[in-house]
């Protein structure tokens, strides 16, 4: 990216999952998710990214942290700053410390979330010149004030989504994605909410709420595979749509923006 409207991106970071990535946080109901599988889904996410352009950086699977893959967490990055978070979850609290290095290597400032401010990435999302910050178990209203500060002095704006009473949502991205264009995916849970007034929403069936968590990546937008509803109405907008499989992150409540940190 090189402007705080323009989003497009040339670079991204992920993480392997390591074996540990079975131990991580879930609250889904859909059984424990087959490592080998886990490990060819990923793959093939990053090899979608660089088909969109991107040059992609894959961290070596860091087994302290079961969760590490889900890489958005760690950090939100605009073309002026990383911010490290504070993750919401105590058995990611490391996380951020040890992905510091390599983001001191990409931009040209390293901020951080301090105590008691908690950020989780993915309840960031940008749209522009705006960013939604939702609160949710994992950012509270300290960390949401601390990103606003820092995000402000690059000339970004900051609105507040409280999801902590939305059941079903457990990052604002769960429910909530910016497609470009002025336009959203959003979940039903989040269909009327007056933060969005403005964009032109695209809804999500109630059937096919994972989906929601689509990622824009310069001309394409990846999608979870398996939602033809939403594939549809992108393709119906002219998007070029990946489909992509990510069953086994699913299953440990992660989505398809939660894998990687685009810039
Ligand atoms: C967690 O609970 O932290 C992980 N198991 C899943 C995180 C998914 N991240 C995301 O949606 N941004």
């Amino acid at each position: 990216m090189n402007s705080a409207e323009s989003w497009r991106f040339s670079k991204a970071i992920v993480r392997k999952p390591g074996p540990s990535f079975v131990d991580g946080i879930t609250t889904s109901k859909l059984g424990p998710p087959i490592f080998k599988k886990a490990l060819e889904q990923h793959e093939k996410y990053w090899r979608a990214l660089e088909a969109c352009g991107l040059k992609v950086l894959s961290l070596e699977e860091d087994p302290r942290f079961p969760d590490s893959t889900f890489v958005e967490d760690v950090a939100v990055v605009t073309p002026y700053r990383a911010i490290l978070c504070r993750p919401g979850a105590e058995s990611r609290r490391g996380e951020d410390a040890e992905i510091r290095p390599t983001l001191s290597g990409y931009f040209p400032a390293v901020d951080a979330i301090t105590s008691p401010g908690m950020v989780d990435g993915g309840d960031i999302c940008q749209a522009g010149t705006r960013f939604f910050i939702g609160l949710s178990r994992r950012t509270n209203e300290e960390g949401a004030r601390q990103l606003t500060e820092l995000l402000k002095k690059d000339g970004y704006s900051a609105s507040w989504v409280d999801i902590r009473s939305t059941k079903g949502l457990l990052h604002l991205k769960s429910g909530l994605n910016f497609l470009g264009d002025n336009r959203l995916a959003v979940a039903g849970m989040l269909a009327g909410r007056k933060e969005i007034e403005g964009f032109e929403v695209v809804p999500v069936h109630p059937e096919e709420s994972y989906t929601a968590n689509c990622v824009r990546v310069n001309d394409h937008v990846l999608v979870a595979a398996g939602y033809p509803r939403f594939e549809a109405s992108l393709r119906s907008l002219d998007y070029d749509v990946i489909p992509l499989d990510v069953s086994e992150f699913r299953k440990m409540d992660g989505g398809l923006s939660c894998l990687s940190l685009r810039f």
